[in-house]
């Protein structure tokens, strides 16, 4: 045991089990500019730890300037990495797509946004975990329901957004054909 309050060794803590601390996220993906179904492919593809992807959905812009229409997917890794390396892995991957930031809610070649890690709760300033406004979105909440609906079904009125938003959010077909 620890005598008089020592800390826990990282053994203790299971930090040298390789997947002791294993588990899932969540992340959404959207795009609605260039050939959008290639930047979510390769967005996946290029994701540490993928244990599910949604199906692609064709979905109608909300929120932001008039513009075309949005591919979306939610992608489930199964990871130890924390809330703030999956931000930046979110980060790095729009980057990868070239994102050029302008216009607020503008149209974009890649959006990933961090929604949902099992667990973990975080309120920074840059970093909000569960993503605060997912359980308003249909465009998130249908593909989640692929691969997490028991997750989806805690979300107060998530079941309501999806019924009153369903025709606007179409799966055309899956991520990786
Ligand atoms: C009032 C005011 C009502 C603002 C809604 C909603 C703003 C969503 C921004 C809003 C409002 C957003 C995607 C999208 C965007 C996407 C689809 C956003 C940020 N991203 N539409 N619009 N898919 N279908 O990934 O989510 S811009
Ligand atoms: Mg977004
Ligand atoms: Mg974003």
């Amino acid at each position: 045991a620890s005598p008089s309050g020592a800390s826990r060794s990282r053994h203790q803590r299971g930090e040298n089990s390789p997947t002791a601390m294993k588990r899932f996220a969540y992340l959404g993906l959207g795009s609605n500019l260039g050939d959008r179904a290639a930047f979510l492919q390769e967005a996946v593809a290029g994701l540490p730890d993928v244990a599910g992807v949604s199906a692609i959905y064709e979905t109608a812009p909300v929120g932001g300037p008039e513009q075309g229409p949005y591919l979306n997917c939610v992608a489930q890794l199964l990871t130890d990495l924390t809330p703030r390396q999956l931000l930046q892995l979110c980060q790095e991957s729009e980057k990868a797509a070239q994102r050029v930031r302008d216009e607020r809610w503008g149209p974009r070649t890649l959006d990933v946004d961090l929604l949902w890690v099992d667990g973990e709760e975080v309120n920074e300033p840059d970093l909000v975990v569960p993503h605060p406004r997912m359980h308003q979105r249909a465009f998130v909440l249908i593909p989640f329901c692929d691969v997490a609906p028991e997750v989806v079904a805690s979300l107060p009125g998530a079941a309501e957004v999806m019924a009153a938003d369903a025709a606007q959010v179409v799966a055309i077909g899956p991520v990786n054909p």
